[in-house]
């Protein structure tokens, strides 16, 4: 019973914090993403290819979150691309004030997009409203097509899925018409973009889908 209530108590405080991002957002006119998923599932990857097209257009910065290191911040600072890293310190997610926080280090005035890179998780970061427009989750060949029957709540409250990995698809026993079918169970809507950020193969529409977000309200160049 208490436990109920503190959890309660946490995620009320975070929907405080995030809806006092939001008002940031909007008042300098930025999209924001939230990239959610399990840890390996090529979330630093995608940003690798996403960033340098989407930078052609519009000035972006990235908020990595992990657990330890700044490993990621950096693959993506080598992109010539602002990047904070959050280390949570134990904590399997990101919330709203760590990134209030780190707003704090980025020009927010110059920005059109933020994404927000979340702790390699399936289960929490789905809780944590960061004050994003989107969320997206992604989701690889490699850990099986029974991702969104398990973890349905992240699959439900995405707007967009990246089913990465594609490249692994004929070494694999993934099975793309289990996928869909427990997808379409689970969030009939979800525009899903099948890639391989490997081989640099099916980015297109995601692109598309992300340059259409920004536009919608953007600062373009
Ligand atoms: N075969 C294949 N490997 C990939 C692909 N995308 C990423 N990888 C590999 O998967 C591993 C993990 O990639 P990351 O991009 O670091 O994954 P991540 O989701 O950011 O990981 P965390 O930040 O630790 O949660 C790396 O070895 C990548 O090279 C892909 O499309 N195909
Ligand atoms: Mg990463």
């Amino acid at each position: 019973m208490i436990r109920v209530k503190l959890g309660k108590n946490v995620l009320e405080a975070n929907d405080d914090m995030a809806g006092k991002l939001k008002e940031q957002y909007k008042k300098h006119n930025i999209k924001v993403i939230n990239l959610i998923g399990s840890p390996g599932s090529g979330k630093t990857s995608i940003l690798e290819r996403t960033l340098p097209e989407i930078s052609k257009k519009f000035n972006v910065a990235v908020i990595e979150g992990d657990i330890l290191t700044s490993r990621d911040a950096d693959r993506i600072k080598r992109l010539n691309v602002p990047a904070v890293q959050i280390q949570t310190g134990g904590s399997c997610h990101l919330d709203a004030g760590m990134v209030g926080r780190a707003l704090g280090k980025v020009e927010l005035s110059r920005l059109d997009l933020i994404i927000i890179e979340n702790v390699g998780n399936l289960v929490c970061p789905a809780c944590f409203d960061l004050g994003e427009d989107a969320k997206v989750v992604v989701a690889s060949v490699a850990e099986g097509s029974d991702k969104p029957a398990k973890y349905p709540v992240i699959f439900n409250r995405a707007k967009v899925c990246i089913l990465n990995k594609m490249d692994l698809l004929p070494y694999s026993n993934f099975s793309l018409d289990e996928f869909y079918k427990d997808i379409k169970h689970v969030n009939p809507g979800l525009r899903v973009f099948e890639v391989s950020s490997l081989k640099e193969q099916g980015l297109g529409g995601w692109l598309e889908w992300l340059e259409g977000l920004v536009a919608d309200g953007g600062k373009e160049n």
